[in-house]
């Protein structure tokens, strides 16, 4: 059986945008039966849990005989293992995987900075108005490449999937607000029954 890890005793606050919630997504879209095992925070800080995730962090991904962290790379591995999501196509494949990358380093540290800054009481204001505006620019211009498409390849692929979870924290913050393309691109993906799923069991974690 599939398993990845998640985290329980967490901050409410950081509902549905735990990145454990990618793979959880990724697997429901695939129709793989999986597990989750609930790790509280400080137990991803020591052994065994860092034989298993390195950095601590969550989630680690077991199947079979592979063992594997990084989100990112765990999204490929699935993608090309069960040929879903991922194009076979060179330049479409190639595309993808420029608008995945585009999430995780050109989009998501910048909203984590932002969330980061808005709980440190030493943050001043300029910092954080300059840390927005960051994040409206790139946002600006993830909505300008996506124009009119529904997607940011020809179909559905773990680029959307990567996209639509970091987003969620720019509308957390009603960045997409100027942007309806983008608040349709959301609607559209989180409209999917797989992710539906994957929420519905990822909310659980948390107490309220
Ligand atoms: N690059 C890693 C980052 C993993 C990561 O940042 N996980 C966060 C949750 S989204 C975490 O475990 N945070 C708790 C901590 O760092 O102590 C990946 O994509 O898998």
């Amino acid at each position: 059986m599939i398993q990845f890890s998640c985290l329980t005793d967490i901050p409410n606050m950081t509902k549905g945008l735990v990145r454990e919630l990618r793979v959880r997504w990724m697997l429901e879209e695939l129709g793989l039966p999986h597990e989750s095992v609930i790790y509280s925070h400080p137990e991803t800080k020591k052994d065994p849990y860092l034989l298993l995730q390195p950095f601590g962090q969550v989630p680690y991904f077991k199947a079979d005989d592979l063992q594997m962290f990084e989100t990112g790379a765990i999204l490929i591995h699935l993608a090309l293992k069960y040929n879903k999501f991922l194009s076979d196509e060179e330049i479409e494949r190639a595309h993808t995987l420029q608008w995945m990358f585009a999430g995780q380093t050109s989009i998501e540290p910048f909203l984590f900075h932002l969330f980061l800054l808005k709980f440190d009481p030493e943050a001043t204001e300029k910092t954080k108005e300059k840390a927005q505006q960051i994040c409206k620019d790139r946002v600006r211009v993830l909505s300008e490449q996506l124009g009119e498409k529904e997607f940011f390849g020809k179909s559905f692929s773990i680029a959307d999937i990567v996209m639509t979870t970091v987003l969620r924290s720019a509308c957390m913050s009603n960045f997409l607000d100027p942007h309806p393309n983008l608040l349709s691109y959301m609607n559209r993906n989180e409209a999917r029954p797989a992710y539906k799923r994957a929420l519905s069991e990822h909310v659980k974690l948390y107490k309220e």
